[in-house]
């Protein structure tokens, strides 16, 4: 059913917008690293001085821009930074939103998952650090969890890379089955 990329398809839709977000230091730049590789950009955000990268990949076949966003800790803004991720996730409207978090920290962390649902956008919760949560003997049962919250988690140690593929299929397959829904609608 999938089409080749043989030519034949002349209209290039707009790239799907991933946003990567979460506090500061807990793995957003590494994983945008591992996501897109040569195509970044970086400028500020209009009327600020902080710096976003923009990054252009494939996943699944689907073209797409990766946001690194500035660190938040809330929904709620109190620094400029948490101001632009904020506008950013509510203007911009990703189509795909990962929620980064320190699986060390996983209880802190939890809050902003349930704000970005509460604002209705489509998260990925992405457990980093796993490394150093075994090594802590922490025990996380992921699949409970991503069934209370009823989103896909992921476990991943990004430093090593853990945890991206599965992430790569996640996002590509939902990308899919959204192009396939908007075809649907369509006819
Ligand atoms: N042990 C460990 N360290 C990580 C992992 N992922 C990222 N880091 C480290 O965490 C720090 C913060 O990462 P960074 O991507 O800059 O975080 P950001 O502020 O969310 O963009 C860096 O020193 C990374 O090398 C991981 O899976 N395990
Ligand atoms: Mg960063």
């Amino acid at each position: 059913m999938s089409r080749t990329d043989g030519g034949e398809n002349q209209a290039q839709p707009q790239p799907a917008r991933i946003a990567l977000v979460g506090n500061p230091n807990v793995g957003k730049s590494v994983l945008f690293n591992r996501l897109t590789g040569r195509y970044v950009v970086v400028s500020n955000y209009p009327g600020t001085t902080v710096e976003i990268a923009r990054g252009q990949t494939q996943i699944g076949g689907h073209p797409c821009e990766v946001i690194d966003t500035p660190g938040m800790y809330s929904l709620s803004p109190i620094t400029e930074e948490e101001r632009v991720a904020r506008a950013l996730l509510l203007k911009e409207q990703p189509d795909v939103v990962i929620h980064v978090v320190d699986a060390k920290n996983l209880n802190r962390m939890l809050a902003l998952t349930l704000q970005l649902l509460e604002a209705g956008l489509p998260v990925i919760l992405l457990l980093n650090m796993m490394d150093e949560a075994e090594r802590l003997h922490l025990r996380i049962d992921h699949h409970a969890l991503a069934k209370r919250l009823g989103i896909p988690v992921i476990p991943a140690s990004l430093i090593t890379g853990r945890g991206v593929e599965e992430l790569k299929n996640i996002v590509g397959e939902y990308l899919s089955n959204r192009a396939d829904s908007n075809l649907s609608a369509a006819h």
